[in-house]
């Protein structure tokens, strides 16, 4: 896998309609005026044309976030997991016989899919939070009986995309939407394998405060999505714009009204090598299955207000449901410490980020051998809501 293009299978009986929404949905895209660097006013503020975007849209793509020899780091990571995952589900070995990836952690890491499938749509895993279960095309006859489409916990299984998490202007967009004593979410990597990444049925991602007296458009927070070989309009996320100021959408009655899942509403999003997007929680989205010739392999960190946790009992999605208390939050938040030094390292020449709530409690964390030790199974901490 170096993302070079592979050969494309097709969509089946929803061929001809999914390529012509594709290239719609690719024109609606580009009139939102919601892309572009990240930058900031003079006096450090995100830049305010950024932030109306991205609370207008529900997302935003940062162009040109990740530099060249970062996306090569990063790379040369996926390349080490994709060839240390298990030989099959629930195996302790990789195909060459060594340990497995993942095979010794207690935390949930490695989701399985079917060639193209849907694992969650329409059924009651994570809460029933994908009512609809998307069309799965017919994979390649020599494709294998499953594939490992998403991976959680993913800082601990490359320094290069806990790198990325330390990196200081996305820090700064984070203070900027979710105020500056913000919380980490969760980190995943989606792999999008051609002709065989499944689908993520259609969805909005929170489960605590829906209904909240205190609910508002960024209550449940937001991901960024790092692209290491960007993303297209058949094998990215798509969002419906908006849709995260609307509260809980009835998605069964929207796909039924649509007549497919082909949301008439919902635009992807489109990314170069490199790009971050930033997309709400709240937002309605989901992704096809990769019947393209293009690799996606997508680096997610999540983000919260930290009122949204502190006292909260998470949703259970994640890991055990539990209430997230300070001493938890500020285990967890060790990432972000070890995310900025570990990137201090590597970068020397980027001035790196100061998290607020390290600074004032006094917390400084040097990423090293025994740190790396120590952030095995960290995803058991996840903040999930
Ligand atoms: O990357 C994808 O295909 C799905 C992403 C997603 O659903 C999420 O981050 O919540």
């Amino acid at each position: 896998m170096d993302g070079s293009p592979t050969t494309r299978v097709d969509y089946g009986s929803e061929e001809a309609a999914m390529q012509a929404y594709l290239r719609d949905g690719e024109t609606r895209a580009a009139t939102l005026g919601n892309r572009g660097a990240i930058h900031f006013t003079a006096a450090g503020e995100l830049h305010p044309d950024i932030v109306e975007a991205y609370w207008r849209c529900g997302f935003y793509v940062f162009e040109g976030v990740l530099r060249p020899d970062e996306l090569f780091d990063i790379e040369r990571n996926v390349h080490e997991i994709l060839e240390r995952l298990p030989a099959e589900r629930g195996a302790a070995l990789d195909v060459k016989g060594r340990p497995a990836l993942a095979a010794d952690c207690k935390g949930p890491n490695l989701l399985w899919s079917k060639p193209l499938g849907d694992p969650f749509g329409g059924t009651d895993l994570a809460n029933g939070r994908h009512p609809v279960k998307m069309f799965e095309p017919t994979a390649a006859a020599d494709a294998p009986k499953e594939v490992v489409y998403l991976i959680l916990g993913s800082l601990q299984f490359s320094e290069a995309a806990l790198r990325v998490y330390g990196h200081p202007q996305l820090l700064a967009v984070a203070a900027a939407i979710n105020g500056p004593d913000f919380t980490p979410f969760n980190e995943a990597l989606f792999i999008k394998e051609p002709g065989r990444g499944a689908s993520v049925a259609w969805h909005q991602d929170g489960t605590t405060h829906w209904d909240s007296p205190e609910w508002d458009q960024g209550i449940h927070g937001f991901n960024f999505m790092g692209q290491l070989y960007g993303c297209t309009a058949a094998n990215g996320v798509w969002v419906v714009p908006g849709s995260h100021k609307r509260g809980r959408i009835d998605i069964k009655d929207l796909v039924a009204k649509a007549g497919s899942e082909r949301l008439p509403d919902a635009v992807p999003i489109i990314a170069r090598p490199g790009d971050v997007a930033i997309t709400n929680r709240q937002a309605l989205h989901g992704s096809f299955a990769n019947t393209s010739k293009d690799w996606r392999v997508t680096l997610n960190m999540g983000f919260h207000r930290r009122k949204s946790v502190l006292g909260v009992r998470g949703g259970g999605v994640h890991n055990a449901a539990a209430v997230y208390d300070a001493e938890r939050i500020r285990e967890r938040a060790r990432l972000i410490g070890y995310g900025i030094d570990a990137r201090r390292q590597r970068f020397p020449d980027e001035k790196p980020y100061v998290y607020s709530p390290h600074a004032d409690e006094g917390l400084s964390y040097r990423w090293d051998d025994k740190a790396k030790a120590g952030i095995k199974d960290y995803n058991l901490l996840d903040l999930s809501i």
